[in-house]
């Protein structure tokens, strides 16, 4: 009987997952059955936007964290998929930051063209994963929201790429139970107008609190006041967008922050970071990492060394996103197939995690740390049949988006790149970011 393999998840991750055997198939190659459990009605994952917030139409926990006028963070030609250009998708080059919509198109167009759709269960959230011992296979109890019936299958293989932005991490500081406006976290903000010609006050220092803040500003908040725990984000940024020390209290209408200041404030937007969370993994099978570039635990990235059987994809923290999931889902493929084998030693696999946890301790900088997983990305593609790529040139991508960003918080997307995929260069966008405020795909694509 055909092995069966189980993917949780039909986000960028899972859905790599799924080309990744299907292109082995096209080749001729004999592969297992494979099943994608997806608790949302669609694929994309954090691509796929919702208005939703809270609990979902099944209740269950909304999955996207994503929002309205959300533009790539960085260059789309650092995440280009090497076996499916953007040139390829929207039949010519297009400019270097694309809106959501945008990118949810390109990513569904592979899956469209790979023909999988019909290999996922939508609507279907895992609701545990048990390892069977005796059998050497895994029980996965799955819900179908759409019959409302709970099933169990057994599968030879379990995939985990649920995503690890999505359950928001909450911090609570004193008087947030008293002040008279709005709190929520990042993964519920959804609407930049909601905070127009209002003083905003956003928590955290990292993309989340850069982007949300760039986006208040672009859509007319009055001001925004960034609080750093340890370091601000140092950019140029315009008047009416200031970043001050850590924030110690709230009252009814005020924030009260470290270095003695103060600022009245309308709304706080906690942009400070999400966790790692698996709710249907036992403790025999679940990760426990930091978001970071070697996460905890995983052989190579993506093994769990406690139990090989059992994979993960996209558990890093992410500089390469959509090319570096490929990657591990064409590694994992091949380990599953036979074609790549584990080590036999358990030691083995642990002392791969120990240095790949201290050659990214070792790096300085952000550019040290693209580097890291440039070279993570390359030492993958270089073990599989996934096409080989300029990863060093995507790199350059990254560096050059540092610098226009350092030049530039406001401006930085207004610069194009060359394709490592293709070779040709992207067009400066018609609109300056700043006063595109229509963020649909046929806007974006309009020449
Ligand atoms: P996800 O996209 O999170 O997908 C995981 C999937 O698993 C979801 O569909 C979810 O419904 C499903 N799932 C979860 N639990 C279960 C369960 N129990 N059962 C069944 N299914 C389940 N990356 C970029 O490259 N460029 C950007 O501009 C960018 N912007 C971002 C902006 C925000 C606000 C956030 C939060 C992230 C951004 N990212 C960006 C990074 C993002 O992590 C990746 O682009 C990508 O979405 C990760 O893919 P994934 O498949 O690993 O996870
Ligand atoms: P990140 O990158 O994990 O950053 C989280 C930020 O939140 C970071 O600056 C943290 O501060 C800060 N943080 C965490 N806890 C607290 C508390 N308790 N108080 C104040 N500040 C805190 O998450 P993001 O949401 O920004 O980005 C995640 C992804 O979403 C990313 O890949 C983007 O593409 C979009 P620190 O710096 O540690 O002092």
């Amino acid at each position: 009987m055909a092995k069966r393999v189980a993917v949780i998840g039909a986000g960028p991750s899972g859905l790599a997952q799924l080309r990744a055997f299907q292109s082995a198939k096209m080749k001729g190659a004999e592969i297992p059955e494979v099943v994608c459990f997806e608790k949302q009605s669609n694929w994309g994952g954090l691509w796929n936007y919702t208005w939703r917030t809270g609990l979902d139409e099944n209740g269950e926990p909304v999955h996207s964290s994503m929002y309205r006028y959300l533009w790539s963070n960085g260059p789309k030609e650092g995440l280009e998929f090497a076996d499916y250009s953007f040139e390829e998708h929207f039949g010519k080059q297009i400019a270097s930051y694309p809106p959501r919509a945008v990118l949810f198109d390109y990513i569904q167009g592979r899956v469209v063209k790979a023909g999988v759709r019909d290999w996922i269960r939508f609507s279907t959230p895992v609701r545990f994963v048990k390892y069977n011992a005796d059998k050497g296979n895994f029980t996965v109890t799955a819900h179908d929201m759409k019959t409302d019936r709970m099933y169990e299958e057994e599968f030879d293989n379990v995939i985990v790429a649920s995503g690890h932005f999505s359950t928001p991490n909450v911090p609570e500081y004193p008087g947030f139970d008293k002040f008279g406006g709005r709190v929520l976290h990042a993964h519920d903000f959804r609407d930049a107008m909601e905070f127009h010609g209002k003083d905003i006050l956003l928590l955290g220092s990292s993309y989340s609190a850069e982007d949300i803040g760039s986006q208040c500003w672009k859509y007319g908040a009055k001001s925004i006041t960034v609080a750093y725990r340890n370091a601000p984000l140092g950019y140029d940024w315009p008047e009416n967008f200031v970043e001050v020390p850590a924030l110690e209290r709230v009252d009814e209408t005020t924030a009260y922050f470290k270095d003695g200041t103060s600022k009245r404030v309308d709304a706080i937007i906690l942009c400070t970071g999400y966790k790692h969370h698996f709710p249907f993994l036992p403790d025999d099978l679940r990760l426990k990492t930091a978001n970071r570039l070697a996460a905890a635990d995983l052989y190579k990235g993506v093994v769990w060394v406690n139990n090989p059987k059992l994979f993960y994809i996209g558990m890093q923290d992410q500089w390469f996103t959509f090319n570096m999931f490929d990657a591990q889902a064409w590694w994992v493929r091949d380990v599953i197939m036979g074609r790549i084998a584990l080590p036999t030693d358990k030691a083995v696999m642990q002392a791969d995690v120990v240095d790949r946890v201290e050659r990214e301790d070792a790096g300085q900088d952000a550019h040290d740390a693209i580097h890291y997983q440039g070279d993570y990305v390359k030492e993958l593609i270089a073990e599989t049949d996934y096409p080989s790529f300029d990863v060093d040139g995507a790199c350059e991508a990254f560096f050059e988006w540092k610098e226009h960003k350092a030049a530039g918080i406001m401006t930085f997307r207004n610069h194009a790149y060359k394709s490592v995929i293709t070779g040709s260069m992207a067009p400066v966008h018609h609109t300056p970011w700043k006063d595109a405020l229509e963020d649909s795909l046929e806007a974006y694509l309009r020449n």
